[in-house]
């Protein structure tokens, strides 16, 4: 089993949260609204009608969150800026009392010895902007930049460390494609013009970053996932072709070579479009300093007529509390992009019998290998990092006044000993965060689903380290493996 010092000394060690399904505060201080805001005031949008109206407090309690993070031995903490509680229309005016929290969590993790990881998008776009179209219109790239340049110029001399965007792939396709979360569209394949929108976003806010102050180090974070075809069959190949395309190539591809795959834009129709479009490409392939990859999970993938190889998945997905089409693994025979994209009909998930998370999500550890040599080959010399990794299960404190998480404390772990693993193939990997450091707003899924290292009493708000937290505060001191 890996300690910590297996990884160099300068290694990156953190936890992240995000500002909507942490911070709370929604209509204090001046805060804007968000479309999530808007969102999780949909009837049925969210399981059991949850918001992130409080969240778990962490405008008011951030003190005693960064003590948590120094407790937990942790070196980084990544958190995103709420855009609309900077800049409440999305442009225009800034928000004094928004600025002011921000530095003030930045100067506390400074004093802790926590570095300051600001990610600029974690997909709270402020409603003034998707009124007037969101990220299906170019317009909000460039109010993205802007919104980079105000956030840079507020925390820079406290934040060096970047990322514009969280995940475009959600913010596109689980936003405009399945309409699972916000804005909530179902806008078929030109949900792929807002990924287009968000990547352009992407590279012209890096820019704008590096226009700020020198020593700014700027990255993106994409959530990849490992792609395998259920057998070697033409037709299952096919299928993993698409997923792997559309999951991972088409934002690898623009952000570290400069083009979009071909055979994604054509799976799509979308041959016009982009063409039109590809003076942009130049302006999404900036420079960066390193690229944040998100690993939860493998897609084992079939075409929809091969014969299953395994009996359908009973993940907990199923369960009757789920939100219709929530974020999850896809159940086998579900398509894995939701309804209402072109091409899903034609993939089908198959259960290979890895154990599931309480998302449903298979726990594939090698897969975490896969992802960051994927990224890798792209750009051999570039940094990177796992900007989160980590599992839901349903944690109780139980009856000692302790939550005895076993299954997250080996799902860390294992996926500590992957990133072992890939530095030892030579993958210039230089961090590592947990997702979450504290249980939170789990988009559709509201607060039935808890990741954190830290349990949450949502009706307290009382903070508890869990056995995966304790684990890791052992690892991360003396680099021993076991909870106490
Ligand atoms: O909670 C999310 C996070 O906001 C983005 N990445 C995946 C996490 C777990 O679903």
């Amino acid at each position: 089993m890996t300690a910590r010092s297996d990884l160099p000394a300068d290694f990156v060690w953190g936890t992240a949260t995000a500002a909507y399904q942490v911070e709370g505060a929604a209509a204090l201080d001046g805060r804007g609204p968000s479309i999530w805001d808007t969102f999780a005031r949909r009837p049925g949008a969210v399981v059991g009608g949850d918001t992130g109206d409080v969240a778990v407090d962490h405008y008011h309690r951030f003190g005693e969150d960064v003590d948590l993070m120094r407790e937990l031995g942790t070196n980084a903490y990544r958190f995103s800026l709420s855009w609309s509680r900077l800049l409440p229309e999305g442009t225009g005016t800034v928000n004094r009392a928004g600025v002011d929290f921000y530095r003030r969590l930045a100067e506390r993790l400074l004093e802790r010895g926590v570095a300051p990881w600001a990610t600029l998008y974690h997909w709270d776009l402020p409603q003034a902007l998707q009124d007037r179209g969101g990220w299906l219109e170019r317009d909000t790239a460039e109010r993205f930049a802007d919104f980079a340049a105000t956030a840079h110029d507020a925390l820079g001399d406290l934040v060096t460390s970047w990322i514009t965007l969280n995940e475009p792939w959600c913010a596109a396709f689980l936003g405009h494609g399945s309409g699972v979360h916000a804005p909530g569209l179902q806008v078929g394949a030109r949900a792929s013009h807002a990924a287009h929108h968000l990547l352009l976003g992407h590279g012209l806010a890096v820019d704008a970053v590096r226009a700020g102050r020198s020593g700014a180090s700027v990255g993106v974070t994409l959530n990849l996932y490992s792609v395998r075809p259920a057998s070697d069959g033409a037709a299952d190949r096919d299928a993993a072709r698409r997923v792997d395309g559309l999951q991972n190539r088409f934002f690898l591809e623009p952000v570290l070579a400069g083009r979009y795959p071909e055979d994604v834009v054509r799976d799509l129709g979308e041959q016009e479009w982009f063409a039109a479009n590809a003076a942009d490409l130049a302006r999404i392939q900036r420079p960066i300093d390193f690229l944040g990859v998100n690993y939860y999970s493998r897609h084992t993938v079939a075409a929809p007529d091969a014969a299953p190889l395994a009996a359908p998945d009973a993940a907990p997905d199923a369960a009757p509390d789920a939100a219709p089409g929530a974020v999850r693994s896809p159940a086998a025979g579900e398509s894995t992009f939701g309804p209402a994209f072109p091409g899903s009909e034609d993939v089908r998930s198959v259960d290979t019998g890895a154990p599931r998370t309480h998302m449903g999500w298979p726990v594939v550890p090698e897969g975490l290998v896969d992802v960051l040599e994927q990224a890798h080959a792209l750009a051999p010399a570039l940094p990177l990092h796992v900007t989160e990794n980590g599992s839901a299960y349903p944690d109780t404190v139980g009856g000692d006044g302790l939550v005895h998480d076993a299954e997250r404390l080996r799902y860390l772990q294992q996926h500590v000993d992957a990133c072992a693993a890939a530095r030892e193939r030579g993958i210039p990997l230089q961090g590592y965060f947990v997702w979450s450091l504290m249980d939170n707003f789990e988009w559709a899924w509201g607060f039935s689903r808890r990741f954190g290292l830290v349990h949450v009493d949502y009706a307290t708000q009382q903070r508890t380290v869990k056995d995966s937290g304790r684990w890791l505060r052992a690892f991360l001191r003396e680099g021993a493996t076991t909870a106490d």
